[in-house]
Parts: structure tokens; sequence; C-alpha cells
């Protein structure tokens, strides 16, 4: 099989250049190794580059345009503050480590307060819920602070020792934030408004806890960085239990480079947006895409545009080689496909983005039936395209010595030998890291001259013209594409809700329980209906990705999606969509 995809690469790359080759690959594994070593390989091939920015590119943006490389707290701070902000997070299905300290400060008497699009699954165990217009929390965060300055609330002696352009904000941006206008953008009554001001400028302690929907947006970038001023105000910083988490970044702890080998690409090749898979299958020229390589991720299902990927996947004259542990949608359209081992069956060493624990782990079980791992199966391509970098002699366990051997500086202080046994460590955080601000100034940058727009402010997201906006949230019982193929999973799962507030169903005579039709100028998918109130007016929601097999037609929720990009950081917009619903057959 490996000789008969290289061959067919040879004759591509004859015709075409190396450049009509794009991997595809994303978070199927986490894993330092197995998740990135694919680089190394198609850096030396000189393939087309892959943005990976699907996730929470433009989160990662807006949160460095204020903090630059400043450390995240320590998720065990929630449990020293006294109010608790869920911003846009489903944590009961998402980020169960963090709830467990949520729950452990609720038991201290804090006030846990969630602010979402809807009554999300975990909107059961906070005082309050908050629902916001899907888009429009970078408003929100501007209208609490323009509160906070009319009363007073600031911590000034924080804001001149730490913070840069508090005055600039305060003058030139906050007096435009006016609660009855911020009301209007958010959908946010004033009273709730201020309620929500009064509690946060008066907490002793408090914390936001900032989900990446919310950065899926056009304005996505700027959200996430006009929330991110908001704790410098108020001092939350200097406080112990108080700041914001919007991820953790351990990726200075291991020597990745050594495992993406950017070294080994001779010149730049040009770079496709994950998000734009679509239009880099179809329309894309110069060379076109002749063959898509696709290892630990799922892009008929996961990414935005599924029709025009699916148009693309269908291609002919397409050479497409999919390495998986599943029939996915994906692996369907392959020319070839190559079974892969799951974590229980290779080595690699695991970080986080929502805590500092770190660990190596070996394969407990072999391989079952020819199952490779990423690294196998690119160290037999590497062979057969006659490559002979040293690299691609090293075994899985050789890398993950070369990732932290010697230790990178933030390894030095952890036990090593600790490590190398396979036990759980964390990285060591420096006493005063909360109030050491990693930026150009050295201070918390609300006014950051390094940004084309230096002070933040809102905007509105793209939007479609369709009435209702779009969330297709992570489910409890599913993650991301993964676990699908479990009954016993996908039977909690029961089917492809869509969820929708009850008015509206009566005003287009939808019935709960209903075949309905979603659809705008992207494409159509069907869902059963859902009559609730946790979902607002003008808002449905739908729970967990399906695979095909298990839809009700012949899409699944991402053809509903677009293939646009964040303001910033080329990230994915999934849930800046519109739709419209009617009766299905
Ligand atoms: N069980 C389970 N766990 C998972 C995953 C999974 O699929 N299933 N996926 C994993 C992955 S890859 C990731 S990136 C993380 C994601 O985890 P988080 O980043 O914590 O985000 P989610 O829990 O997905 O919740 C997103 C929430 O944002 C809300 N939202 C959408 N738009 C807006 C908006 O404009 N404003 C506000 N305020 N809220 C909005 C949605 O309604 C939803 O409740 O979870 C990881 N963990
Ligand atoms: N509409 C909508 N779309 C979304 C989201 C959303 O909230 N709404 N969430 C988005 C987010 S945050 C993310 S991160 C992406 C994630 O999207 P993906 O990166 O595609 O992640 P998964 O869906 O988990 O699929 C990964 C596949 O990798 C396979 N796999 C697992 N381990 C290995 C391995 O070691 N080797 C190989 N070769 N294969 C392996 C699994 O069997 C699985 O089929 O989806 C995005 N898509
Ligand atoms: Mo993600």
């Amino acid at each position: 099989m490996i000789q008969v995809i290289t061959a067919r690469w040879k004759g591509i790359m004859a015709q075409f250049g190396t450049e009509a080759i794009l991997p595809y690959s994303y978070a199927g594994t986490m894993g330092a190794v197995q998740r990135n070593c694919g680089e190394g390989f198609f850096h030396r091939l000189g393939a087309s580059r892959l943005a990976r920015t699907i996730c929470a590119a433009s989160k990662g943006y807006g949160w460095e345009s204020v903090m630059g490389d400043t450390l995240a707290p320590h998720p065990d701070e929630v449990k020293k503050s006294d109010f608790i902000l869920l911003w846009g997070t489903n944590a009961l299905a998402t980020n169960i480590h963090l709830l467990h300290n949520v729950r452990e400060a609720k038991k201290r008497g804090a006030s846990v307060w969630l602010i979402d699009t809807y009554e999300n699954p975990t909107a059961q165990m906070v005082d309050q819920v908050v629902l916001v217009r899907p888009g429009s929390d970078g408003a929100l965060a501007l209208g609490i602070m323009h509160i906070l300055v009319r009363e007073g609330w600031i911590d000034q002696e924080f804001m001149d020792r730490y913070v840069q352009g508090f005055e600039q904000l305060r003058t030139e941006v906050l007096p435009d934030y006016l609660p009855a206008k911020v009301s209007q953008i958010t959908g946010i009554e004033v009273k709730l408004l201020e309620e929500m001001a009064v509690r946060y400028g008066k907490a002793r302690a408090p914390f936001i806890a900032l989900g990446s929907g919310l950065c899926r947006y056009g304005n996505g970038a700027m959200t996430v960085r006009t929330i991110t001023c908001l704790p410098a105000l108020v001092g939350a910083w200097g406080k112990p239990g108080g700041g914001l988490l919007a991820s953790i970044t351990t990726g200075k702890a291991f020597h990745t480079d050594r495992v993406t080998r950017e070294d080994l690409l001779k010149e730049p090749t040009r770079v496709v947006n994950m998000n734009q898979l679509g239009y880099a299958l179809t329309e894309l020229s110069n060379p076109p895409i002749m063959s898509l390589y696709v290892y630990h991720s799922n892009p008929a299902v996961v990414a935005p545009d599924q029709t025009m990927i699916i148009k693309g996947l269908m291609r002919e004259d397409l050479f497409t080689v999919v390495h998986e542990r599943f029939m996915t949608d994906t692996a369907r359209y392959a020319d070839i496909i190559l079974p892969a081992t799951s974590s229980l069956e290779h080595s690699d060493i695991y970080r986080s983005y929502g805590h500092y624990g770190i660990q190596r782990a070996a394969a407990v079980i072999p391989p079952v039936g020819g199952s490779k791992s990423n690294w196998e199966v690119f160290q037999l391509l590497a062979q057969a395209m006659g490559f002979d970098e040293p690299f691609f002699n090293q075994n899985a366990d050789d890398l993950i010595q070369q990732l932290i051997d010697p230790p990178a500086p933030w390894l030095e202080s952890v036990d090593l030998a600790k490590l190398r046994a396979g036990r759980p460590v964390e990285l060591t955080l420096p006493d005063n890291y909360k109030t050491t601000f990693l930026t150009p100034s050295g201070k918390i940058e609300l006014y950051n001259p390094m940004e084309f727009e230096p002070l933040p402010h809102y905007f509105e997201p793209y939007g479609d013209d369709a009435p209702f906006y779009l969330m297709s949230t992570p489910s409890l019982y599913s993650l991301n594409s993964s676990f699908n193929e479990r009954p016993d999973l996908l039977s909690k799962k029961e089917a492809a809700y869509l969820q929708m507030n009850i008015k509206d169903a009566e005003a287009k005579n939808l019935l709960d329980g209903q075949k309905v039709v979603a659809f705008n100028e992207r494409g159509e998918v069907q869902f059963i209906l859902k009559l609730t109130t946790k979902v607002p007016v003008g808002v449905v929601v739908t729970e967990g990705l399906f695979c095909n097999e298990h839809a009700l037609g012949e899409h699944t929720v991402n053809a509903l999606t677009s293939q646009r990009l964040t303001d910033r950081a080329a990230g994915s917009t999934l849930y800046d969509v519109k739709v419209d619903v009617r009766s299905g057959s």
C-alpha cells in the first residue's frame, strides 16, 4: 500500500509539483509526537502546508493582544474565587476538571453565573444564566466596563502599576457603551446588566472561565480581546482566586520543533486554511490539490461547508488517503484507507490546554490487526520516498526523548525521572506569575500600539440573511466526531435534535418531535425538532456532531456552516451562521 501511495505521489509531484499534495490533520490524537510528526514528513516532501486554525486560533490571538505570553491562571485558582463567570462554555461536557473546582468554590459560598446563547446543560448548576445574542459578547464586556467606571469600581492602584492604556479606554471607548445601547446589542435587560456589573465590581476575587464558542465568529478575536480587558479594571489578577482562564498554553514545555522539523522545508510552500478545505479541493489552482492525506481528523464531518468538501472529495482525479481507526464519513471517500492505532496502542507524551499536567504514556496493548501509529506510517512513507535523514529512523520513544531531553527551561523544575517513568507531573509556576505580564510593555495592554486598532471596540459578526442563529455545540456523549462508533454513547445522544423556542415553533406551525429541515444558502440538514424554553427566540441549537449513517438526511450540521474566517488569526466561524427552518418530510 505504501508503495502505491508514494508511486502516485511521485507522479503527481512530477506533473503538478509538490504543493499539489495537501495534508489534513487536527485533534484526533493530541499527543505531542503522534499529533505533530506528520509535519516533519510533509515539510520534507514540500507539500502545501495546512493552517490548523479550526478550534480556537482567534481566541489565542485575542488573549495575546492584551496579555502577550502571560501564563494563564492555574485552574485551582477557581476554588478561591467568590464570583465565577462561566462565559460561553458548557463545562459540564467540555471542562470537567474545571467544574470540579467550580463545585468546590460553590461549597465555599461562591456565586456562579453562566453567560451563553442558550441554557446549555451546565445551566443546571449555576446561580444565574445570562442569555446573550450570538456574537455580541464584546459589547457586553464593554458595557460592564462602562458601569465599573461610572461607579468608580476600579482598582486604580493596580491600574497605575500594571496596566497600559486605561485612560484611553476610559475616555475614547467606554463612553459609547451606555447600558441602554449595550442592552440593545446584546439582548440583555439593563437591570441584569447592572446587576452583573455590581457582582463583578464588588467581588473579592472574580474569575472568568472563557469558552471558545464566542471566538468562532467574524468578530471572534476582538470579542476575546475585549473580554480579556475586564479583569484588569478591578485588579482581579492581583487577588488570589481572581483572573481569567482562556486557555493554558504549555507548548513551550516540549521541543516540538524537533518533531515538526520546519528546517526540513527547503523553501516556504503555500498555506491552505483547514477551514477552507471545500474551496481548496474545488477551486484552488496553480497547482490544484491532486492528493489529500487525512490523519486524525474527519473533515467530512467537522469542517465547515460540507457540501463543498464532499464535492471536492468526490473528484475522480483526487487521490485521497485516510489514516483512521474507524470507517468515518471522510474515509468513505478515500482511495486508500490505512488502519490507525489508538492511544492505547502507541507511545506518546501529552499536555493539555485546560491544566498544567503532562504525562508520558506507553502502549498498553499491541496494535490490533495491521494498524500502525501516525509516526510508523510516516516512517514507511519516508523510506519509500527515499528520504534518508536520520530523523525518520527514530521510533516514537526516541522522539519523546527528543521532546524532553535536554529539558526545555520550563521542564527543568519537574521530576524528570517521574515523567520518564510515565507518572503524571505538573509544570511549576513562578510565585508571582499572575502579576508577571509578559507583553512588550510588561503591562496588561488595554491599549496595544501593535494592533491596527489599538483599542478594543465592538463590531458585528457576519450573520447571514436568515432568521435563526445556529449553535452546533459539543455533546456530553461525543468528542467532536469521535465516539459516534460507540452504540452506548450514541444511544444517549438519541438523535440529531434541533432545539427551538416554543414561540418560534408556534409562529412557524412546527411541532415537537417532527422532522424539520434547517437550511441556508450553503445547504440543508434534517433534524428532529425539540421544543424548549431553554433556547431563546431567534436561536436554534443542535448538540453533538453526528456521522452520516446516523443522520436523517444526506448531510450533517456542517453543511450549514461557512468557510468565512475570523477577524484575526484566520480561525473558523462555526457559530457565526444563520438558518431558516421548515417542516421536513
Ligand atoms: N464532551 C465533549 N467534550 C469536549 C468536546 C466535545 O466535543 N465533547 N470538544 C473538545 C474541544 S475540541 C474543545 S475546543 C472544547 C470546547 O470547550 P469550550 O471552549 O469550553 O466551549 P464549549 O463547552 O464547546 O461551549 C461552547 C459554548 O459557547 C456557547 N456560545 C456560542 N456562541 C456564543 C456567543 O456568541 N456567546 C456566548 N457567550 N456563548 C456562545 C455555546 O452555546 C456553548 O454552550 O471542548 C473539548 N471537550
Ligand atoms: N459545527 C461544529 N463543527 C465543529 C465544532 C463545533 O463545535 N461545531 N468543533 C470544532 C473543533 S473545536 C474541533 S477541535 C474540530 C475537531 O475535529 P477533528 O480534529 O476531526 O477531531 P475528531 O472529530 O475527534 O476526529 C478525529 C478522528 O481521528 C481519529 N483518530 C484518533 N486517534 C488517532 C490516531 O492516533 N491516528 C489517526 N490517524 N487517527 C486517529 C478518530 O478515529 C476520529 O475519527 O471539530 C470542529 N468542528
Ligand atoms: Mo477544539
